[in-house]
């Protein structure tokens, strides 16, 4: 009797949360279209994503005057250290940007995991 109680009022709570939810998915998708283009689904060249435990994509190529950005998508803390170049300690969702002046081959690591996390960015001139 108790439990038949208890096991209700959680399947209803479940129906609401899941109500709400596609509520906001709704609301998400009906928003603002073709504003921005499609900056947010495709990656820039300067993009890295950290993940746990690996830089994605490991070699990145932009030309000399563009900056990375990092952003941290693991769920362990990471950083990035390079030649003229070291992040704090990036939580998980923090970003990390550096703007690359000089052509070169930038190789780079997470201090953290290093034998596991290494980057390269290449930089054009021009
Ligand atoms: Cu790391």
């Amino acid at each position: 009797m108790h439990a038949e109680g208890k096991r209700r009022r959680t399947r209803q709570r479940v129906r609401v949360l899941l109500t709400a939810g596609l509520g906001a998915l709704l609301v998400g998708a009906s928003g603002p279209v073709g504003c921005g283009g499609d900056d947010e689904t495709a990656a820039a060249p300067g993009d890295v994503t950290l993940r746990d435990f690996a830089f994605d994509p490991a070699r990145a190529e932009i030309a000399a005057g563009d900056t990375v950005t990092w952003t941290n998508e693991g769920r362990e803390i990471h950083n990035v250290k390079g030649k003229g170049f070291f992040s704090d300690g990036m939580d998980a969702g923090v970003t990390y940007r550096h703007s690359f002046r000089r052509a070169g081959t930038y190789r780079y690591l997470c201090t953290l995991h290093p034998t596991q996390m290494k980057g390269t960015i290449v930089v054009t001139s021009g």
